[in-house]
């Protein structure tokens, strides 16, 4: 064979490659999905967030952690702020939003929120705040404690390990001790690039302990939201590029078995699980590619999904919020309490609504 014939081979075989490549973004994207929609009652947006709550969770109590202000490399960010924490009270009527303030070593200024999880310690009530935190663009996981008399956190430490590269969303199980997913497996951007285009299964869950470092799972696209169920036996993560929550059973820490993965039709991002019935509640992406364009014109809308009996042989998947991105855009997290539904975004506003 000719050198130019190898050559046409050679072209013609990429071709067919990255159109098989583009087919297959477009379905991973959900990139030609419009949004019908789907709106609760009494919503309003919370005053004074603007540049996203791209992770919210709640206490049994009712006041909830809000992480805001997130910049991300590819997308947009509508605040200069350095980020913040806030509590919302939403036993109180007024639902105003308090800034944490942060006592202790810690540089406030370099706070690049991410995902966030609450720890009760049943031994002396003490409640711990984890935060992931992308500093300088790097990844690291911030233990407070919680000081409720003065509305502040204390800082404790910061977490930093080479499993723990692209950290998206953590879960504590201890006082120190936690579960993190990595959203990609390389650190380069281009990498990451080339990693999302050719659809790579390598990002990964990581157990964290002072005594154990170690991945626990792995295959996923990108894991951008984990949580545990209430009893502490099934921890459950997000495939935002696979639109999937996979279900595990906690044998020990750091061994998990399989159980199943749950087809959500959206691209999910963080999981909140409602303490009483168990229920997932999802911030999801109805369309991927208006999610990485991220036009004011054209923006990306907001779903929120609930999964009531994920364990059971037919677990119910259920749209509760959508919204074309004229309200809210780009919905992280949905975080229910006491019949309202707190929603974050990951660079834009939070909305609260009534469930009924
Ligand atoms: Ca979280
Ligand atoms: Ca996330």
């Amino acid at each position: 064979m000719g050198k130019l014939a190898v050559l046409s081979l050679a072209v013609v075989a990429l071709a067919v490659f990255i159109g098989e490549r583009l087919i297959a973004l477009r379905h991973t994207s959900l990139s030609s999905r419009e949004l019908t929609k789907n709106y609760l009652p009494n919503c309003h947006l919370i005053e004074g967030i603007e540049g996203g709550a791209e992770d919210i969770t709640i206490l049994d109590d009712g006041l909830a952690f809000l992480s805001t202000g997130l910049k991300f490399p590819g997308l947009p960010s509508y605040s200069d702020d350095p980020g913040k924490i806030y509590t919302l009270n939403l036993l109180d009527s007024e639902l105003k939003i308090k800034a944490l303030s942060i006592k202790g070593q810690f540089d406030k200024d370099s706070l690049n929120p991410h995902g966030i999880s609450v720890y009760t310690d049943d031994k002396d009530g003490a409640i711990y705040v984890f935060v992931v935190n992308h500093p300088q663009g790097k990844s690291q996981v911030e233990i407070f404690r919680f000081v409720e008399n003065e509305n502040a956190l204390q800082y404790i430490k910061t977490i930093k390990h080479e499993l723990l590269h692209n950290v998206n969303d953590i879960v504590a199980v201890g006082a120190e001790s936690f579960y993190a997913t990595n959203d990609h497996y390389f650190t380069n951007e281009i990498l990451k690039l080339v990693e999302s285009f050719l659809s790579l299964p390598w990002c990964d869950v990581v157990y964290f302990s002072p005594e154990t470092v170690q991945v626990v799972a792995g295959g996923f696209l990108s894991a951008n939201g984990i949580n545990i169920s209430p009893n502490k036996r099934h921890l459950y993560v997000s495939d935002v590029l696979k639109h999937t929550i996979t279900v595990m059973e906690i044998q020990n820490n750091t061994v998990l078995s399989h159980v199943k993965e749950v087809d959500v039709g959206s691209l999910p991002d963080n999981i909140e699980v409602d303490r009483e019935s168990g229920d997932l509640w999802l911030g999801c992406h109805p369309n991927g590619l208006k999610f990485m364009l991220g036009d004011p014109n054209d923006p990306p809308g907001s779903e929120v999904i609930r999964i009531e009996n994920i364990l059971s042989e037919k677990p119910q998947v259920t749209q509760v919020y959508a919204d074309d991105g004229s309200v809210i855009i780009a919905s992280s997290v949905a975080a229910p309490y006491g019949g309202k539904l707190l929603i974050g975004t990951v660079y834009q506003k939070a909305l609260i609504c009534d469930l009924k």
